[in-house]
């Protein structure tokens, strides 16, 4: 009756999907039925005339519909209890020739670890037609694994390992979600996953001249290249201006000072514990919104990050990757609203960094009922929320700021958002009521 559940890309989907069919149409079936039935008997015989009874038949009791209505259901529940084991049996069951890929879920990213010692964040890379099985822990709180594509989902348990497997039977990019509240980045920690054709992908794993080349790289060329490639681009500048961090820009050799008075030079071991416990430090002015990156930087790595920010003299610049890689989702089929959502989502956006959707003032306001309302800007005028505003807001931020908070919004999206991508927004922000 109803068919509504996302493409199917694994050999088990139409079994997981076949149970939650007859379930639905079960349950809709026998509501129609039943409320229905309960509906024409209450009009058929509702109280005619005022104070007149009608005489109703006295009826002992039928065996041959006891006995129908006691067996239909049980076969029923029978058939929908078999229909759900045989998916449930399948999910679980791995098969022995199984490609094992390690998966580590951190606040707010996941981790990925080949058999060739191949690792990627955020990207999951496996061969079509073939069985695979992840094996997953957590380093924090509960997450959980969910790709609807395939049908798996599984909760990701620090101090703990637990599986999902499945055979992909169709090539392309698919969304990856954490589907348990795990914080206030939770809605953020996506992941994509890529099924390859199978030699393409035994190409992929196998492939370390990316980091091969990191590895005999000088330490200042390897933390400009980690600066980008691990997004710190994103949130921390070289020319002085600040983003949602500070500008690393002369920062090495500087005083950082404490809540409590005392003073910390900016020295390496500064650095290299504002990377891995970014908490510990907290720049006045600043929120306390850098995620760590103990599980990801090496040793190795940070000391490149350090060499490269004590050469900063706000003369370097570096290059973005040219093309800003969209939402990892497939749009085509989406509405205005929901298009705006996946952009507004899509991490490398960061918009979900600094807006919430529920009201609650991050870096910056939260999206919640801005679309309409009249907005106070810091010189003291107020303005409508129209279409020119909000386009305005994203493409110039320090155009026209928002009452109450500072020029942190980084102009970074000129050239990166297209026309289309910002009506998306603005169509998403519209159901923000
Ligand atoms: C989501 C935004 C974000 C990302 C991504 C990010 N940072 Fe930060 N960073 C911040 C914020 C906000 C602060 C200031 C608050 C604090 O000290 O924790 C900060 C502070 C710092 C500081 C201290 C700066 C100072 O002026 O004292 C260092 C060093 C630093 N980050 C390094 C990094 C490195 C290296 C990366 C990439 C591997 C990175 N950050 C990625 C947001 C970010
Ligand atoms: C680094 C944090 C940061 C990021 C990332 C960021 N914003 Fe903002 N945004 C802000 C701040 C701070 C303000 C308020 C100051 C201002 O008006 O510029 C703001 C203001 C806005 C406003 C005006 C809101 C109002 O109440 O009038 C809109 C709309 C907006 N941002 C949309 C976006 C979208 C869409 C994205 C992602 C494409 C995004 N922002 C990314 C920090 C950020
Ligand atoms: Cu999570």
């Amino acid at each position: 009756m109803f068919r509504y559940l996302p493409e199917q890309a694994s050999d088990f989907a139409h079994k997981v999907d076949y149970a939650n069919y007859v379930v639905t149409d079960l349950s809709v079936f026998f509501t129609v039925a039943i409320v229905g039935t309960m509906l024409y008997f209450a009009i058929k015989y509702r109280q005619k005339a005022p104070g007149v009874d009608h005489e109703t038949p006295r009826i002992e009791g039928n065996n041959a519909l006891e006995f129908l209505w006691t067996i239909i259901p049980t076969l029923i529940c029978i058939w929908v209890g078999y229909v759900g084991y045989d998916a449930f049996i399948d999910q679980r069951t791995v098969p022995p020739n199984a490609y094992e890929i390690n998966v580590v879920g951190r606040k707010w990213a996941w981790d990925f670890e080949y058999k060739t010692g191949k690792k990627t964040t955020g990207e999951l890379v496996v061969p079509v037609d073939e069985p695979v099985k992840l094996v997953m822990t957590s380093t924090d709180v509960l997450h959980s694994f969910f790709i609807p594509v395939m049908r798996t989902k599984h909760d990701v348990i620090p101090g703990r390992y637990t599986y999902v497997w499945f055979k992909p039977i169709i090539t392309g990019d698919f969304q990856v979600f954490c589907a348990e509240y795990c914080g206030n980045l939770h809605s953020g920690m996506l992941a994509r996953l890529k099924v390859l054709p199978k030699a393409e992908f035994e190409r992929w794993v196998n492939d370390f001249t990316e980091e091969t080349k990191l590895a005999s790289m000088r330490p200042v060329d390897l933390g400009k290249e980690l600066y980008v490639k691990k997004q710190c681009v994103t949130c921390h500048t070289l020319d002085g201006s600040p983003r949602v961090g500070p500008s690393w820009n002369k920062l090495f050799g500087t005083t950082h000072e404490n809540p409590d008075g005392t003073k910390q030079l900016v020295d390496e071991n500064y650095i290299s514990d504002s990377i891995l416990t970014p908490a510990k430090y907290i720049v006045p002015g600043f929120p306390n919104a850098m995620p760590s990156y103990a599980e990801q930087l090496s040793r190795k790595d940070i000391e490149g990050i350090i060499a490269f920010i004590k050469t900063l003299d706000g003369t370097q610049k570096v290059d973005l990757p040219a093309a800003p890689k969209g939402p990892a989702v497939d749009m085509s089929k989406m509405s205005p609203a929901e298009r705006g959502k996946a952009i507004f989502s899509d991490t490398g956006n960061l918009c979900v960094t600094c807006h919430s959707l529920d009201g609650t003032k991050l870096v910056g306001p939260s999206l919640k009922g801005v679309y309409g309302s009249k907005v106070k800007l810091a010189d003291g005028s107020e303005v409508t929320a129209d279409d020119a505003y909000i386009k305005e807001s994203i493409l110039q931020p320090q155009a026209k700021l928002v009452e109450g908070y500072g020029p942190l919004m980084p102009n970074m999206f000129q050239g990166k958002l297209t026309d289309e991508n910002i009506k998306d927004i603005i169509e998403f922000m519209k159901t923000l009521k």
